[in-house]
């Protein structure tokens, strides 16, 4: 059996000498190193054999199963070697070939609009002012002439960050950007309260409101306020400078129309719509009705102006407050607002 195992090992070592690729390897390993292979089978007879002779064989038994082992792993990595030097040797530069494209970041669709309007807006003269998120009730809404407990309040659910012991000035998440309007306002007043200077700001941002989400309506949205505020400054610059503006945004084609609204910071106050262009006014799933509602404008009330530190005797000034992922959807023909906020890469890579 000594010299059955020996030979076993001499035949399978030569065959292993012929094997040149992994087919072969495979092959090799399966005939003496597989379950019915000649060394297998000494094994498995290991138990018929006389107990002296028994540790004796099976010792010599593995060792040649080792030997085998080591043999064919070194083969292996030989052939493996081989095959790499091969490649190597055979690659060459087409310089014919199309290149690789490489996948490259882009802006999400919100950041690319807002841009957008901030170039349109400083062609107009208007500067960025950034206010913040988390507000006082009274910017919220009680200087901007939404009294407690006023009915106005219920057009904008509310969440509340904290109320206990602040009685009726809890803290907000804004629920619009026109607190800001305040803000700056006084801000610009405290520079000379005499003269204030005039004002031609726009205030970009985050809003929160405690809606019923469907595809026009998000609970967090950004708004775009406008603020102008100046001595003689009419309704005919606030229509002129929104029309413009969807011109300067959407073509020299873009119809726009304002709607008498009501909103206690403004008076007169409107709405102002663009006409959806990707169903010409027909209506469609991006607008529903053929017009698209940008947002809310007006004449700036003159509390407001008062509260701001404006003496709205001698200065006058127009606002607005637009949806800005509205004039987005309206723009690139997005037909559902969810899409923003869902992080799903179909949707960005389109943009
Ligand atoms: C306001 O928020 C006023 N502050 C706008 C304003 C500013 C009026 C200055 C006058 C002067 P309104 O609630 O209508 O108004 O919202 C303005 C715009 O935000 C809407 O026209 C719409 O385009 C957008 N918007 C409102 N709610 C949502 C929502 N849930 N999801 C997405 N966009 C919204």
């Amino acid at each position: 059996m000594l010299e059955q195992l020996k030979e076993i090992e001499r035949t399978a070592l030569a065959a292993l000498e012929a094997v040149q690729d992994e087919a072969a390897l495979e092959t090799w390993r399966v005939a003496y190193l597989g379950r019915s292979s000649p060394l297998m089978q000494v094994f498995s007879k290991l138990g018929a054999l006389a107990k002296e002779e028994r540790p004796v064989v099976g010792q010599a038994a593995n060792e040649v199963k080792k030997a085998l082992e080591a043999a064919f792993g070194s083969r292996s990595e030989m052939l493996r070697q081989a095959a790499l030097a091969r490649a190597l040797s055979e690659e060459r530069l087409d310089v014919t070939l199309p290149g690789r494209p490489i996948a490259r970041g882009r802006l999400h669709p919100d950041t690319q609009i807002l841009r957008e309007l901030y170039r349109v807006f400083a062609e107009m003269g208007f500067q960025v002012y950034r206010s913040r998120e988390v507000e006082s009730d009274e910017y919220n809404f009680q200087l901007l002439n939404f009294p407690v407990g006023h009915p106005a309040r219920d057009m904008q659910d509310t969440y509340f960050i904290e109320a206990e012991g602040r009685g009726d000035n809890p803290i907000v998440l804004r629920t619009h950007t026109s607190p800001g309007q305040i803000r700056a306002m006084r801000e610009m007043a405290a520079l000379n309260p005499q003269n204030p200077p005039p004002v031609r700001i726009i205030l970009p941002g985050m809003v929160y409101r405690y809606e019923q989400v469907d595809a026009r309506h998000e609970t967090q949205f950004d708004q775009l306020e406008g603020l102008a505020v100046g001595p003689g400054i009419t309704f005919s610059d606030l229509k002129g400078t929104l029309t413009d503006m969807a011109r300067r945004l959407f073509g020299p084609q873009a119809r726009t129309r304002f709607r008498a609204s009501f909103f206690p910071f403004t008076e007169p106050s409107a709405e102002f719509d663009i006409e959806c262009f990707q169903c010409g006014g027909k209506g469609c799933d991006v607008c529903g009705s053929g017009w698209l509602e940008i947002g809310g404008s007006g004449m700036v009330h003159p509390v407001v102006l008062q509260n701001g530190g404006y003496d709205p005797a001698r200065y006058t000034g127009f606002a607005f407050g637009f949806g800005v992922q509205r004039i987005a959807m309206l723009k690139y023909g997005i037909p559902d607002i969810r899409y923003f906020w869902e992080n799903d890469l179909r949707f960005l890579e389109q943009f």
